[in-house]
Protein backbone atom coordinates (compact mmCIF):
# COMPACT_ATOMS: atom_id res chain seq x y z
CA UNK A 1 0.00 0.00 0.00
CA UNK A 2 1.51 3.22 -0.89
CA UNK A 3 2.42 5.96 1.53
CA UNK A 4 0.91 8.96 0.23
CA UNK A 5 -2.33 9.67 -1.99
CA UNK A 6 -2.71 7.45 -4.67
CA UNK A 7 -3.50 9.61 -8.22
CA UNK A 8 -5.61 7.29 -10.18
CA UNK A 9 -7.25 7.94 -13.82
CA UNK A 10 -11.22 8.01 -13.54
CA UNK A 11 -12.19 6.79 -16.75
CA UNK A 12 -15.24 7.28 -18.21
CA UNK A 13 -16.87 3.80 -19.44
CA UNK A 14 -20.38 4.44 -21.40
CA UNK A 15 -23.14 2.13 -21.31
CA UNK A 16 -23.91 0.74 -24.93
CA UNK A 17 -26.23 -1.69 -23.70
CA UNK A 18 -27.46 -3.00 -20.26
CA UNK A 19 -28.83 -6.73 -20.16
CA UNK A 20 -32.14 -7.29 -18.23
CA UNK A 21 -30.87 -6.98 -14.87
CA UNK A 22 -29.31 -3.73 -15.26
CA UNK A 23 -32.31 -1.70 -16.89
CA UNK A 24 -33.00 -0.02 -13.65
CA UNK A 25 -29.96 2.16 -14.51
CA UNK A 26 -32.01 3.23 -17.92
CA UNK A 27 -35.24 3.67 -16.08
CA UNK A 28 -33.46 6.01 -13.02
CA UNK A 29 -31.36 8.00 -15.40
CA UNK A 30 -33.42 10.49 -16.54
CA UNK A 31 -32.34 10.46 -19.62
CA UNK A 32 -28.61 10.98 -18.65
CA UNK A 33 -25.85 9.03 -20.37
CA UNK A 34 -24.46 6.69 -17.93
CA UNK A 35 -20.60 5.84 -17.74
CA UNK A 36 -19.36 3.05 -15.22
CA UNK A 37 -16.25 4.73 -14.14
CA UNK A 38 -12.76 2.24 -13.36
CA UNK A 39 -9.89 3.80 -11.09
CA UNK A 40 -6.40 3.07 -12.85
CA UNK A 41 -3.00 3.33 -11.99
CA UNK A 42 -1.99 2.77 -15.67
CA UNK A 43 -3.64 5.11 -18.21
CA UNK A 44 -1.25 4.41 -20.95
CA UNK A 45 -2.08 1.30 -20.84
CA UNK A 46 -6.04 2.22 -21.85
CA UNK A 47 -5.24 0.74 -25.49
CA UNK A 48 -5.37 -2.89 -24.99
CA UNK A 49 -8.80 -2.97 -22.61
CA UNK A 50 -10.44 -6.49 -23.44
CA UNK A 51 -13.39 -6.20 -21.11
CA UNK A 52 -14.18 -4.39 -17.68
CA UNK A 53 -14.71 -5.88 -13.89
CA UNK A 54 -16.80 -6.10 -11.04
CA UNK A 55 -17.16 -7.85 -8.03
CA UNK A 56 -20.56 -9.77 -7.87
CA UNK A 57 -21.26 -9.00 -4.36
CA UNK A 58 -20.41 -5.45 -4.70
CA UNK A 59 -23.08 -2.67 -4.37
CA UNK A 60 -22.92 0.04 -6.69
CA UNK A 61 -25.07 3.42 -7.29
CA UNK A 62 -25.58 5.29 -10.07
CA UNK A 63 -24.97 9.03 -9.34
CA UNK A 64 -25.91 12.13 -10.88
CA UNK A 65 -22.90 13.93 -12.01
CA UNK A 66 -24.18 16.92 -14.14
CA UNK A 67 -27.51 16.95 -15.84
CA UNK A 68 -26.68 14.90 -18.82
CA UNK A 69 -24.56 12.42 -17.28
CA UNK A 70 -24.86 9.90 -14.41
CA UNK A 71 -21.87 7.38 -13.06
CA UNK A 72 -21.62 3.62 -11.89
CA UNK A 73 -19.28 3.20 -8.95
CA UNK A 74 -19.56 2.40 -4.94
CA UNK A 75 -20.99 5.17 -2.60
CA UNK A 76 -17.82 5.47 -0.99
CA UNK A 77 -16.38 6.52 -4.45
CA UNK A 78 -19.09 8.91 -5.55
CA UNK A 79 -18.81 10.71 -1.93
CA UNK A 80 -14.87 10.89 -2.57
CA UNK A 81 -15.50 12.52 -6.13
CA UNK A 82 -18.35 14.87 -4.70
CA UNK A 83 -15.78 16.03 -1.87
CA UNK A 84 -13.01 16.23 -5.12
CA UNK A 85 -15.61 18.36 -6.92
CA UNK A 86 -15.77 15.31 -10.24
CA UNK A 87 -19.60 15.32 -9.68
CA UNK A 88 -21.89 17.69 -8.43
CA UNK A 89 -20.68 21.09 -6.83
CA UNK A 90 -20.80 21.70 -3.32
CA UNK A 91 -20.18 17.88 -2.13
CA UNK A 92 -23.97 17.01 -2.73
CA UNK A 93 -24.59 13.15 -3.72
CA UNK A 94 -27.54 12.24 -5.33
CA UNK A 95 -28.06 7.92 -5.87
CA UNK A 96 -30.72 7.75 -8.52
CA UNK A 97 -30.81 3.92 -8.55
CA UNK A 98 -28.52 0.55 -6.52
CA UNK A 99 -27.56 -2.27 -7.86
CA UNK A 100 -25.72 -5.75 -7.26
CA UNK A 101 -22.31 -6.12 -9.59
CA UNK A 102 -24.03 -9.33 -10.69
CA UNK A 103 -26.67 -7.63 -12.45
CA UNK A 104 -24.07 -5.72 -14.35
CA UNK A 105 -22.10 -8.59 -15.66
CA UNK A 106 -22.99 -8.68 -19.73
CA UNK A 107 -23.25 -4.76 -20.11
CA UNK A 108 -21.53 -3.46 -23.00
CA UNK A 109 -19.28 -0.31 -22.51
CA UNK A 110 -16.98 1.80 -24.51
CA UNK A 111 -13.60 1.47 -23.85
CA UNK A 112 -11.79 5.25 -23.84
CA UNK A 113 -8.50 4.90 -26.34
CA UNK A 114 -9.18 0.95 -26.60
CA UNK A 115 -8.33 -0.40 -29.61
CA UNK A 116 -11.66 -2.68 -29.07
CA UNK A 117 -13.70 0.40 -29.16
CA UNK A 118 -16.42 -1.79 -26.55
CA UNK A 119 -15.91 -4.18 -24.51
CA UNK A 120 -18.13 -6.27 -22.17
CA UNK A 121 -18.47 -6.01 -18.07
CA UNK A 122 -17.40 -9.72 -16.36
CA UNK A 123 -16.85 -10.90 -12.65
CA UNK A 124 -13.41 -10.74 -11.03
CA UNK A 125 -13.33 -12.36 -7.56
CA UNK A 126 -10.83 -10.25 -6.16
CA UNK A 127 -12.42 -6.69 -6.57
CA UNK A 128 -12.38 -5.03 -3.22
CA UNK A 129 -15.23 -2.40 -2.71
CA UNK A 130 -13.03 -0.43 -0.19
CA UNK A 131 -10.39 0.83 -3.50
CA UNK A 132 -10.79 3.07 -6.34
CA UNK A 133 -14.33 2.90 -7.99
CA UNK A 134 -15.11 -0.86 -7.63
CA UNK A 135 -14.99 -0.70 -11.03
CA UNK A 136 -11.50 -2.45 -12.67
CA UNK A 137 -11.04 -1.72 -16.55
CA UNK A 138 -9.33 -4.96 -17.71
CA UNK A 139 -6.24 -4.99 -19.60
CA UNK A 140 -4.50 -8.86 -19.89
CA UNK A 141 -1.37 -7.86 -21.63
CA UNK A 142 -0.29 -5.90 -18.51
CA UNK A 143 -2.15 -6.55 -15.28
CA UNK A 144 -1.14 -10.02 -13.97
CA UNK A 145 -4.65 -10.02 -12.14
CA UNK A 146 -6.56 -9.22 -15.29
CA UNK A 147 -4.96 -12.11 -17.39
CA UNK A 148 -5.64 -14.58 -14.27
CA UNK A 149 -8.92 -13.47 -14.40
CA UNK A 150 -9.72 -13.66 -17.83
CA UNK A 151 -8.59 -17.26 -18.46
CA UNK A 152 -10.61 -18.03 -15.34
CA UNK A 153 -13.27 -17.15 -17.31
CA UNK A 154 -12.37 -18.45 -20.83
CA UNK A 155 -11.83 -22.05 -18.71
CA UNK A 156 -15.33 -21.77 -16.39
CA UNK A 157 -17.60 -20.01 -17.97
CA UNK A 158 -21.02 -21.74 -17.17
CA UNK A 159 -19.50 -21.43 -13.69
CA UNK A 160 -19.11 -18.35 -13.89
CA UNK A 161 -22.57 -17.59 -15.81
CA UNK A 162 -21.44 -15.41 -18.38
CA UNK A 163 -21.51 -15.83 -22.59
CA UNK A 164 -17.92 -17.53 -23.17
CA UNK A 165 -18.21 -14.67 -26.35
CA UNK A 166 -17.89 -12.13 -23.41
CA UNK A 167 -14.53 -13.11 -22.62
CA UNK A 168 -13.33 -13.47 -26.46
CA UNK A 169 -10.89 -10.73 -26.58
CA UNK A 170 -7.47 -11.83 -26.98
CA UNK A 171 -4.21 -9.96 -25.14
CA UNK A 172 -3.23 -6.94 -27.34
CA UNK A 173 0.54 -5.66 -27.54
CA UNK A 174 0.61 -2.44 -25.64
CA UNK A 175 4.03 -2.15 -24.42
CA UNK A 176 7.40 -4.11 -24.62
CA UNK A 177 9.92 -4.29 -22.14
CA UNK A 178 12.96 -6.26 -22.43
CA UNK A 179 12.30 -8.64 -19.78
CA UNK A 180 9.12 -9.50 -20.77
CA UNK A 181 8.44 -8.85 -24.31
CA UNK A 182 5.10 -7.42 -25.83
CA UNK A 183 2.79 -9.44 -23.83
CA UNK A 184 4.26 -8.74 -19.90
CA UNK A 185 1.60 -10.02 -17.33
CA UNK A 186 0.86 -13.37 -19.82
CA UNK A 187 4.96 -13.87 -19.36
CA UNK A 188 4.98 -13.50 -15.84
CA UNK A 189 2.02 -15.24 -15.06
CA UNK A 190 3.39 -18.15 -17.29
CA UNK A 191 6.68 -17.85 -15.60
CA UNK A 192 5.65 -17.51 -12.01
CA UNK A 193 2.92 -20.60 -12.64
CA UNK A 194 -0.08 -18.61 -11.60
CA UNK A 195 -2.84 -21.07 -12.56
CA UNK A 196 -5.98 -18.75 -11.48
CA UNK A 197 -7.14 -15.43 -9.87
CA UNK A 198 -6.95 -17.42 -6.79
CA UNK A 199 -3.27 -17.30 -6.44
CA UNK A 200 -3.02 -14.33 -4.54
CA UNK A 201 0.37 -14.34 -3.50
CA UNK A 202 2.08 -14.90 -6.71
CA UNK A 203 -0.20 -12.19 -8.38
CA UNK A 204 0.74 -9.73 -6.27
CA UNK A 205 4.36 -10.68 -6.78
CA UNK A 206 4.00 -10.55 -10.85
CA UNK A 207 1.83 -7.16 -10.02
CA UNK A 208 5.12 -5.58 -8.53
CA UNK A 209 7.17 -7.06 -11.12
CA UNK A 210 4.99 -6.00 -14.14
CA UNK A 211 4.52 -2.35 -12.64
CA UNK A 212 8.39 -2.09 -11.99
CA UNK A 213 9.64 -3.30 -16.01
CA UNK A 214 6.49 -1.88 -17.22
CA UNK A 215 7.11 1.64 -15.91
CA UNK A 216 11.03 2.22 -16.00
CA UNK A 217 11.96 0.08 -18.87
CA UNK A 218 8.79 -0.30 -21.17
CA UNK A 219 8.39 1.60 -24.67
CA UNK A 220 4.76 2.15 -26.13
CA UNK A 221 4.08 0.01 -29.24
CA UNK A 222 0.71 1.43 -30.12
CA UNK A 223 -1.04 5.19 -30.13
CA UNK A 224 0.22 8.30 -30.47
CA UNK A 225 3.12 7.95 -28.11
CA UNK A 226 4.15 4.65 -30.06
CA UNK A 227 7.61 3.95 -29.93
CA UNK A 228 8.18 6.28 -26.54
CA UNK A 229 9.31 5.48 -22.61
CA UNK A 230 6.31 4.01 -20.81
CA UNK A 231 7.93 7.01 -18.15
CA UNK A 232 7.02 10.26 -20.66
CA UNK A 233 3.40 8.55 -22.04
CA UNK A 234 1.91 7.99 -19.14
CA UNK A 235 1.65 11.22 -18.48
CA UNK A 236 0.35 12.37 -21.89
CA UNK A 237 -1.81 9.62 -22.64
CA UNK A 238 -3.86 10.84 -19.06
CA UNK A 239 -3.71 13.90 -20.43
CA UNK A 240 -4.75 13.78 -23.89
CA UNK A 241 -7.94 11.71 -22.23
CA UNK A 242 -8.92 14.14 -19.87
CA UNK A 243 -8.67 17.10 -22.39
CA UNK A 244 -11.17 14.49 -24.34
CA UNK A 245 -13.74 14.56 -21.86
CA UNK A 246 -13.26 10.49 -21.38
CA UNK A 247 -11.76 10.71 -17.78
CA UNK A 248 -10.69 12.72 -14.94
CA UNK A 249 -8.54 12.84 -12.18
CA UNK A 250 -8.99 10.87 -9.09
CA UNK A 251 -7.36 10.63 -5.50
CA UNK A 252 -7.82 8.71 -2.36
B1 LIG B 1 -4.83 -1.07 -12.72
P1 LIG B 1 -3.56 0.01 -5.97
CL1 LIG B 1 -2.54 -2.71 -16.93
N1 LIG B 1 -10.08 -3.80 -6.43
O1 LIG B 1 -5.41 -0.60 -13.98
C1 LIG B 1 -9.03 -4.44 -6.98
N2 LIG B 1 -8.23 -3.88 -7.90
C2 LIG B 1 -8.50 -2.61 -8.25
C3 LIG B 1 -9.58 -1.89 -7.72
C4 LIG B 1 -10.39 -2.54 -6.76
N3 LIG B 1 -11.44 -1.93 -6.21
N4 LIG B 1 -9.60 -0.66 -8.28
C5 LIG B 1 -8.57 -0.62 -9.13
N5 LIG B 1 -7.89 -1.79 -9.15
C6 LIG B 1 -6.73 -2.20 -9.95
C7 LIG B 1 -4.81 -1.27 -15.12
C8 LIG B 1 -3.60 -1.93 -14.55
C9 LIG B 1 -3.58 -1.84 -13.19
C10 LIG B 1 -2.55 -2.55 -15.23
C11 LIG B 1 -1.50 -3.07 -14.51
C12 LIG B 1 -1.50 -2.99 -13.12
C13 LIG B 1 -2.56 -2.37 -12.45
C14 LIG B 1 -5.77 -2.24 -15.74
N6 LIG B 1 -6.40 -3.08 -14.81
O2 LIG B 1 -2.61 -2.26 -11.10
O3 LIG B 1 -3.74 -1.05 -4.94
C15 LIG B 1 -6.53 -1.30 -11.14
O4 LIG B 1 -5.79 -2.00 -12.13
C16 LIG B 1 -1.49 -2.67 -10.34
C17 LIG B 1 -0.77 -1.49 -9.76
O5 LIG B 1 -4.36 1.26 -5.70
C18 LIG B 1 -5.59 -0.20 -10.67
O6 LIG B 1 -4.69 0.03 -11.78
O7 LIG B 1 -2.13 0.21 -6.24
C19 LIG B 1 -4.88 -0.83 -9.49
O8 LIG B 1 -5.59 -2.03 -9.15
C20 LIG B 1 -4.84 0.06 -8.27
O9 LIG B 1 -4.19 -0.67 -7.27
Amino acid sequence: EALGPQEYTALKMEVVHLPESAKVLQEKAGGRKIFLVAATLRPETMYGQTNCFVGTAIKYGLFVANDSEAYVCTYRAARNMAFQGCTLPRAEITQLAELDGAALIGTRIKAPFGLNPEVFVLPMENVLATKGTGVVTSVPSDSPDDYATLMDLRKKAEFYHIDPSWAALDPIPVIRTPTYGDLTAPALCKQLKIQSQKDIKQLAEAKELAYKEGFYSGTMLVGEFEGEPVQEAKQKVRERMIDAGLAFAYAE
